[in-house]
């Protein structure tokens, strides 16, 4: 099979000795470098194991077409983050285990793409077929994105084993930690990022059932309820999370320039969460509105039924005529009826809509972001935040 495109262009940007220097190019560079070196530790760990070639190749295959192609905003922001909150430029070490949890981001996205694609029964992705949709994968692309999930556990072993807080990034990753039920007596702090995005996923899938339309029972509230699961968590607050646990950061600490004790974990997270809505607001809307070559997927929310900040909009806009429209014509798998659904929103002014919303939201989150509090030393800064919301505000793709 030949590599995808992308996967040369990493190559032909590479030192022939792909482990000597990380420390030249951009920061983008140094991250795709360190993948190099990631991705050889679990091509060989998976060697290791004494399994024939054909399933090493199958391994190989897997972890370039689905981990290494994206935009590398959430795995980036985790090596940005610690940066920021260590005030300095990163030591070779340090950037090295910043990427590799950046990395481990990018795994765990891998892992609920492939398995989202086959769910929503999307085409392409990053402008590429859906893994599943490759001829000789299909359903085997189940167990692959397991293989990839478990990719996150073995780099954080063999990256963060005598790290203190070793298992303080497992369970924030993991959907196996101990309970954050109020009734057992014991919040969890961190919370279980697989958890929580799994939960999403249900909720986001149940919502939509593929045959029984029902639009009376999406709400905006539902569409947030399901944003903040399956999105936020894992796209926001983990990388965030993940770079504080890096620095040390305890759960709380006093500042010393305004004397209050910063919950720092839950300050991020109520700063972070809004900012996942937004993007899954975004990501809606590109749905409808982007082009695949723009976006790099075709969208089908409106074919799929799915309960999207789009829908919710035009149901709050539409006069009695568009409701009946949108009634008759949303949740089918008939390009003519996802049009109708599409004309719809152009009557209601979604575009409009949309920006409005953006510049409320945008506005929002700044004054969110205001009140964190600054301390010399290690501890949260504004840019934390401002830096993600910059990265994402007005995004085309
Ligand atoms: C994305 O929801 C959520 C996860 C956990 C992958 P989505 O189906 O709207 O994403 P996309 O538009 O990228 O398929
Ligand atoms: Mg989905
Ligand atoms: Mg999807
Ligand atoms: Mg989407």
């Amino acid at each position: 099979w030949p590599w995808p495109p992308f996967i040369s262009q990493i190559f032909s940007s590479l030192p022939a000795d792909t482990t000597s220097t990380v420390s030249s190019g951009s920061k983008r560079e140094r991250f795709e470098q360190a993948f190099t070196v990631i991705r050889q530790e679990l091509f060989d760990a998976f060697a290791a194991q004494g399994v024939p070639d054909d399933a090493q190749n199958w391994y190989r295959r897997n972890i370039d077409y689905n981990v290494p192609g994206g935009k590398l905003n959430r795995g980036l922001s985790v090596v940005d983050t610690v940066e920021i909150i260590k005030g300095r430029p990163l030591a070779e070490r340090e950037f090295l285990q910043a990427a590799v949890l950046g990395w481990a981001v990018e795994f765990l996205q891998a892992f609920f793409l492939v398995t989202d694609d086959l769910m929503d029964k999307s085409l392409t992705r990053r402008g590429q077929p859906c893994y599943y949709r490759v001829p000789d994968v299909g359903t085997i692309s189940v167990n692959d994105a397991v293989l990839l999930e478990s990719a996150i556990y073995q780099l954080l072993k063999l990256h963060f084993r005598n790290e203190t807080y070793y298992v303080d990034l497992m369970e924030l990753f993991h959907e196996a930690g101990y309970t954050s039920l109020e009734s057992s007596g014991f919040i969890d702090l961190h919370l279980q990022t697989t958890f929580q995005t799994s939960t999403g996923q249900l909720l986001d899938l149940i919502t939509a059932p593929e045959d029984s339309v029902d639009l009376s029972k999406m709400s905006l509230e539902k569409f947030q309820l399901i944003a903040r699961y399956k999105t936020a968590y894992y796209s926001f607050y983990l990388p965030v999370a993940l770079a504080m646990l890096m620095c040390e950061i305890p759960n709380s600490y006093q500042s010393k320039s305004t004397g209050e004790t910063v919950h720092a974990y839950d300050l991020a997270r109520t700063i972070l969460l809004p900012i996942g809505e937004y993007f899954q607001v975004q990501d809606d809307f590109l749905d409808f509105a982007g082009t695949p070559a723009q976006i790099g997927k075709v969208g089908t929310d409106i074919v799929d039924n799915k309960c999207s900040w789009c829908i919710n909009t035009a149901l709050a806009a539409a006069s009695t005529e568009q409701r009946a429209i949108l009634d008759e014509n949303y949740g089918k798998r008939d390009a003519a009826m996802e049009a109708k659904v599409k004309t719809v929103f152009e009557e209601v002014g979604l575009r409009g809509k949309y920006r409005a919303y953006e510049e409320r939201t945008y506005m929002k989150i700044l004054a969110l972001i205001e009140g964190v509090p600054e301390d010399e030393g290690v501890s949260l800064r504004k840019s934390v935040f401002t830096v993600f919301l910059e990265k994402i505000y007005k995004r085309q793709k």
